[in-house]
């Protein structure tokens, strides 16, 4: 084993692998992933289980045995939810995470995946950021406190994985968008918050998409698919205490997504920029050149992308106004 890569691919074959956070838009793009693996998927909704409640997390894993564990659930929001609600962004990750993790190494489960963000990273890392550059600096304040409970996590599976040799890993994607995001003008992330604003401003006939913050920031976007598809293949591939970075390899401003958001939506409005609003970390580029050498890539064109996630929300706007 190098660098964590095994040499031997972990089989997923006719394990029983479970998706916690299936209901999200990464544990939905990975449970899609995961069929052609010939594994037995588990799922338990929100109502079934409340991930932060220990004691019912320990008794759901002790009595579903589960071989394999992703954990993709977390409370999860885009710039301006990170900041008004700290306390909820750092307690509930905390209590997910560290109830899954510790359950998982009582029931004694082969393999737990666990899924961080690049924010974990320092505010002022050298770009693009590797893994060797956690815990060098301080972090960006907007999202301190869900950056200090994915370090936890993170820290959590080194630990285990250190004192029991359990066989726990920890995956690094970028900013993520796809179909099954969650659209939400205020709490959402960048590319939902300017998809549906771009639409609504579209159907009203309006003239200005408002964009949050300068335009400045720089920010790395993977499709969902393509992190579904790096998460099997680290499942697979990676037995490593060190996380692993998914980025696709290229960022961009966030005026010229809002100006790529525009052009997919059909808005032919100009862009304004709210200087009111916070701008967060100014760049945030990954360096997953771990991941790409051991023979990962993204594959989904970034405009390709967009139109599917475009598409997505227009079918989830139909189906509403039909139900109404
Ligand atoms: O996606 P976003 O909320 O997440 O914002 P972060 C990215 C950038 O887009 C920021 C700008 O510079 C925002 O100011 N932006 C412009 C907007 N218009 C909008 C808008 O209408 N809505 C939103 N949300 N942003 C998050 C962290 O940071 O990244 C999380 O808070 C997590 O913890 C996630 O790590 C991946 O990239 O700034």
């Amino acid at each position: 084993m190098v660098d964590g890569w095994l040499e031997a691919p972990y089989d997923l074959s006719g394990k029983r692998v479970w998706v916690a956070g299936h209901g999200g838009m990464v544990g939905a793009a990975l449970v899609a992933w995961l069929q052609s693996e010939n594994c037995e998927i588990f799922m338990v909704s929100r109502e079934g289980l409340d991930l932060r409640d220990q004691a019912a997390t320990r008794a759901w894993i002790a009595h579903n045995r589960p071989d394999v564990i992703v954990i993709a659930a977390a409370k999860v929001g885009g710039i301006l939810a990170n900041s008004t609600y700290p306390a909820d962004f750092l307690y509930d990750n905390m209590m997910i995470e560290a109830n899954i993790i510790h359950a998982a190494h009582e029931a004694s489960v082969e393999k737990l995946l666990f899924l961080g963000s690049s924010c974990i990273y320092p505010k002022e890392a050298a770009q693009p950021i590797g893994e060797d550059a956690l815990l060098t600096g301080a972090l960006e304040p907007t999202n301190e406190a869900y950056a200090v409970a994915k370090i936890a996590g993170v820290k959590l599976c080194q630990a285990y994985r250190e004192q029991y040799g359990r066989d726990f890993i920890s995956a690094m994607p970028c900013n993520l968008y796809g179909p099954g995001d969650t659209f939400d003008e205020q709490g959402s992330h960048v590319i939902p918050a300017l998809m549906m604003k771009a639409h609504a401003a579209k159907e009203a006939g309006a003239d200005v998409l408002e964009v949050w913050g300068s335009g400045a920031p720089l920010r790395e976007f993977l499709y969902v698919d393509d992190l579904a598809d790096a998460l099997v293949f680290l499942l697979k591939n990676y037995s490593g205490a060190m996380p692993v970075n998914i980025g696709a390899g290229e960022d961009m401003s966030i005026r010229e997504l809002a100006e790529i958001v525009s052009e997919t939506v059909g808005f032919t409005g100009y862009i304004a920029f709210d200087s009111s609003k916070p701008d967060g970390t100014h760049r945030k580029l990954m360096d997953s050149s771990r991941i790409r050498n051991a023979g990962w890539k993204a594959k989904t064109a970034f405009r390709e992308g967009l139109s599917q996630t475009y598409q997505w929300y227009c079918e989830q706007i139909q189906a509403i106004k039909k139900k109404a």
